[in-house]
C-alpha cells in the first residue's frame, strides 16, 4: 500500500491508474520549503510525511505547476497561490503581451520507503531509472518529473482544472480534452509512468 498525501483526490486517482499497489489518499499537512524548484519541495515534504505517518508504509507526495517562459518560470512552485490569489484570467493577461507565450507544467513525484526495502542497486545514483535518490537515516527519497509543454491562450474549455483552460498543448487547451485524454500527456501522467517504471525494475 501506498499512502499519497495530498488533499487533492484528483492527484490520487491519477495515481492509481499508473501504479501497481493501492494508494489511499492520506491528509498531513507537511512543510512546504521555499524552492523555486519542485523536486526539493515534494521531496522533503515525502520525507516528513514518511517519518510522521509511522515510518513504514511507504509515501507519496507529488508537486507541481505552471512554469511560463517569459516570466522567467512564474508561477511555478507559487502556482496554487497566484490562482487563489490572481486567478487564471489575469496570469493569462500578465503573458498577454509578450511576444513569447511558451510553457510548461511540470510535476515532480517524491516517493519515500525504507530505503531496506529497495534494492541497493536503485538506492545508487542512476539517471536512467530517476531524476534523483538521496538516502538519509535509512530513509530513501527517490524524485520522478515530468514536463508538458505548451502555450498561454485566452481561456478554453470547461474540462480540468486549474490553468487548464489557459495551457493549450498541440492545438487543443487541457480543458478542451477528456480526463483520458488529457491524463495520457500529463506532466502528472509522466512524472507517475516514471514511478512506476523504477518500482516494475525492483521486482
Ligand atoms: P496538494 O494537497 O497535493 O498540495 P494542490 O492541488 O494544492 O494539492 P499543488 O500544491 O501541487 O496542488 O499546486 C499545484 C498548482 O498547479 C495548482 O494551482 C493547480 O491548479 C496547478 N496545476 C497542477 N497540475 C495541474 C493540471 O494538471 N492542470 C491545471 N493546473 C494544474
Amino acid at each position: 500500500m501506498l499512502r499519497f498525501v495530498t488533499g487533492n483526490e484528483g492527484k490520487v486517482e491519477e495515481a492509481r491508474e499508473y501504479l501497481p499497489m493501492a494508494v489511499e489518499q492520506t491528509d498531513y499537512d507537511y512543510v512546504e520549503v521555499q524552492s523555486d524548484d519542485l523536486a526539493p519541495i515534494a521531496a522533503r515534504g515525502a520525507r516528513e510525511s514518511f517519518r510522521e505517518l509511522g515510518g513504514t508504509e511507504p509515501v507519496a507526495v507529488e508537486d507541481s505547476g505552471l512554469f511560463v517562459d517569459a516570466l522567467g518560470g512564474f508561477p511555478g512552485p507559487y502556482s496554487a497561490y497566484a490562482e487563489y490569489t490572481l486567478g487564471i484570467e489575469r496570469v493569462y493577461r500578465l503573458v498577454e503581451p509578450e511576444d513569447d507565450h511558451r510553457a510548461s507544467f511540470r510535476s515532480v513525484v517524491a516517493y519515500a520507503a525504507d530505503a531496506d526495502s529497495l534494492d541497493e542497486d536503485v538506492t545508487d545514483d542512476d539517471p536512467d531509472w530517476h531524476d534523483g535518490v538521496t538516502v538519509e537515516d535509512g530513509v530513501a527519497v527517490a524524485t520522478f518529473e515530468g514536463t508538458v509543454r505548451g502555450e498561454i491562450v485566452t481561456p478554453r474549455g470547461d474540462g480540468g482544472f486549474g490553468y487548464d483552460p489557459i495551457f493549450e498543448h498541440e492545438g487543443r487547451t487541457m480543458a478542451e480534452r477528456s480526463t483520458a485524454e488529457k491524463n495520457a500527456i500529463s506532466h502528472r501522467g509522466r512524472a507517475l509512468a516514471k514511478l512506476a517504471d523504477w518500482l516494475a525494475a525492483q521486482e
